[in-house]
């Protein structure tokens, strides 16, 4: 790496797209490493947040069967499933100790919108002091079409029935090209931008994910990065990015990315996205020894305990459905760092 881009880094700079570019191509990941610690450094001292939550996926019953995703089934097919509310409720109710719920699933042809309104508001009903972390932009704006109303009243709607934040999911990679060859059916990375900028309108703070690791070259990755970076600048209302690890056991098959590349995207992306507060080492898809090399490499964020996992486990990741929260604090002490239990806003909890 040159040392005036290294500089640059050290000193706070916002690095451009070409520079990010030659960051991927170099393999001084010791530098790499060290610029991005630095970076989380400076917005987040030596904490590492982590939260007490439970994955919820309401059905994998999905219309659009994205060709990345073993997770999904169509209407019918042998392993679908959906769960009721009550199903969900007495589910959670078995699980104690979570402070955020989060809920991801398929686009079912049949749910209308006022079933996902009674479902967080249930939720809400039956665990007031949860949060409630729901739904990706590509379902949001499901949601918008079946219901036909405008995108900014969805929000609404939903706010006012308990969601309090939203994933990143569906992110994919913007790049219409490698988009619809992974995901023909699924929104554009336009409308997905379209769908986050609303709901920051509409006060609900969100995350942002990147797949990587399938038929992507490091241009698209950057140019992803760049459309985050250029909407936060406009709206300051993404909490955390996610670089998601592609697991390969799907119908596109192919091979699940190095632990030096998951580490560059981790640290690059830490240094590109100076606008962002959070950088998450989603140890579910990195596994748990890699997710806690990461905290070195600029993330400050494992997810939480989750409880259990169906999308990356369908998809052949190797890693438990759950940590126990003890776990975690462990991997991060051991990291040299402060753990930090966090909410839904990342307010700290005792
Ligand atoms: O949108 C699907 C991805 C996402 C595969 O915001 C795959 O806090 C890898 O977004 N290999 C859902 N990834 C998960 C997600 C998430 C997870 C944890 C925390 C947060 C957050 C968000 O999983 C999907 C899709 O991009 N996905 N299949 C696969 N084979
Ligand atoms: Fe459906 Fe989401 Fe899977 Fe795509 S990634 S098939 S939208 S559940």
């Amino acid at each position: 790496m040159s040392g005036d881009l290294a500089d640059k880094i050290a000193s706070g700079g916002r690095i451009t797209p070409a520079q990010a570019i030659k960051l991927f191509k170099s393999d001084d990941i010791f530098t790499l490493g060290g610029l991005a610690s630095l970076a989380a450094k400076r917005k987040n001292g030596n904490k590492v947040y982590y939260i007490r939550n439970v994955h919820v996926n309401p059905t994998n019953i999905c219309v659009n069967r994205c060709r990345f995703c073993a997770f999904s089934r169509s209407k019918g097919e042998p392993g679908a499933y959906e769960l009721t509310i009550r199903q969900i409720i007495s589910k959670l109710k078995k699980l104690r100790f979570f402070d955020e719920v989060h809920i991801v699933g398929g686009l079912h042809p049949d749910w209308a919108f006022g079933h996902y309104l009674d479902m967080l508001s249930e939720i809400k009903r039956n665990f007031p002091k949860t949060g409630i972390k729901a739904f990706t932009a590509v379902e949001v704006d499901y949601m918008r079409k079946k219901s036909g109303l405008p995108l900014k009243e969805v929000f609404e709607r939903l706010k006012a029935s308990g969601l309090d934040v939203m994933p990143g999911g569906g992110a994919e990679i913007f790049d219409p090209a490698v988009r619809n060859a992974l995901c023909p059916e699924k929104m554009s990375g336009r409308d997905w931008l379209k769908v986050m900028r609303t709901a920051h309108d509409a006060g609900i703070r969100t995350n942002a994910t990147m797949l990587y690791g399938h038929i992507e070259n490091y241009r698209h990755r950057v140019a992803h990065l760049e459309r985050l970076r250029r909407l936060q600048d406009e709206t300051g209302g993404f909490q955390a990015f996610i670089p998601l690890p592609y697991q390969p056991q799907t119908e596109i098959g192919g091979r699940a990315s190095s632990g030096i590349e998951d580490l560059k995207c981790i640290a690059i992306s830490r240094i590109f996205l100076d606008n962002f507060d959070h950088v998450k080492a989603y140890w579910v898809m990195l596994g748990e020894k890699l997710s806690q090399v990461a905290l070195r490499f600029g993330a400050d964020d494992l997810e939480g305990t989750v409880i259990e996992e169906k999308i990356a486990h369908s998809a052949g990741a190797r890693t438990r459905p759950g940590l126990a929260e003890e776990e975690l604090r462990q991997m991060i002490v051991k990291a040299g760092k402060k753990p930090v239990r966090r909410g839904s806003l990342y307010g700290r909890l005792a």
